[in-house]
């Protein structure tokens, strides 16, 4: 059997109806195939950040996987297309974004998929929620570089 990989998921929604898309995300990632929903976070809103529209929902979960991390982000872009996932262009306000945070203590550079995700370090919406599952993954110095971005823990 294919080694078992720990990876992190980022969830974000601004269009829509944000909280049900990211509940429904969460159901739809535990549900995939050779992957197991170990943990998820609270949901949070924030304002967008480099982006626009109304303040996200965003969480965090981690799952234990037989995915390779294509197959993986291939399930993840089959889900946001089917909560309506429109890509107009970057950075723009979306019914549903997956993106993979982390693969093991895997780095990737494709141009499909850049793991670690570059930008988590600086995103209040990313260490929060990953910190609340995954504290060990945060460090305190980083949750102060973010601690200038308002977010708020809905649920
Ligand atoms: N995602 C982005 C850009 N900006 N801002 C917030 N608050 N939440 C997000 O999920 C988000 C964002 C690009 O993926
Ligand atoms: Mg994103
Ligand atoms: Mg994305």
């Amino acid at each position: 059997m294919r080694d078992r990989v720990l990876a992190t998921i980022g969830i974000g929604a601004n269009l829509g109806e944000p909280q049900a898309a990211v509940h429904a995300a969460i159901a739809a990632i535990a549900a995939l195939p050779q992957t197991e929903l170990l943990r998820a976070s609270a949901l949070y809103g924030s304002a967008p950040v480099d982006s626009s529209g109304p303040d996200y929902v965003n969480a965090v979960v981690q799952v234990d996987t037989a995915l390779t991390a294509p197959a993986l982000l291939a399930e993840l872009q089959t889900i946001e297309q089917a909560a309506g996932r429109e890509r107009p262009y970057r950075n723009a306000p979306r019914t549903l974004d997956l993106d993979v945070l982390l693969y093991g203590d895997g780095c990737i550079s494709s141009a499909a998929l850049t793991v670690p995700h570059p930008r988590m370090q600086q995103r209040a919406f990313v260490l929060l929620p990953l910190a609340q599952i995954a504290p060990q993954l945060v460090s305190e110095s980083a949750l102060a570089a973010v601690s200038d971005q308002a977010i708020h823990l809905i649920a």
